[in-house]
């Protein structure tokens, strides 16, 4: 069956505990909830995931491998510095939908560079909570063009 891993990274489960004016109010278990019942309605098979340790999220692109799953990835604060995670996303040839909560281009100049972009097949950025769905059916889309 068809699967969509929701990957977040490093201090993303203090979502809707702090900074509400640039991630939202909405934590990350409303946000899993949220994309559970989406892939319910979308009849597809969802898995999330939060590490805040860069080899976990790495181990678990990893297990993608030869498998009919696409990953959605929110990767913190990793998206700007990780070499290692854009290298395990290229090693695994599964499609990544990059996402963000917040437009990383109209904030600090260190998060305008993604080492995830260079490898996901497309980027979600600045719609709050809302881009995990959108990202979900974009994945969708991808897995049904791969059968
Ligand atoms: O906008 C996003 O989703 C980010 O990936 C969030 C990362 C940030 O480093 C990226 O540049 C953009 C930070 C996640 C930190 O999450 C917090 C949540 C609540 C309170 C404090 C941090």
């Amino acid at each position: 069956m068809k699967k969509i891993l929701i990957l977040n990274g490093p201090n993303l489960n203090l979502l809707g505990m702090r900074q509400p004016e640039v991630y939202g109010s909405t934590t990350l278990a409303e946000i899993e909830d949220q994309c559970r019942a989406h892939a319910k309605q979308l009849g597809v098979e969802v898995e999330c995931k939060q590490s805040n340790h860069e080899g976990e999220l790495i181990d678990w692109i990893h297990e993608t491998r030869q498998s009919r799953t696409a990953i959605v990835l929110n990767a913190g604060a990793y998206t700007h510095t990780s070499i290692a995670i854009m290298d395990a996303i290229a090693s695994v040839e599964r499609p990544v939908i990059e996402l963000h909560l917040s437009n990383i281009h109209q904030r600090e100049e260190f998060r305008h560079t993604s080492y995830i972009s260079k490898v996901a097949k497309g980027m979600i950025c600045g719609l709050g909570a809302h881009g995990y769905t959108l990202a979900m059916d974009a994945a969708l889309r991808i897995l049904e063009e791969e059968d």
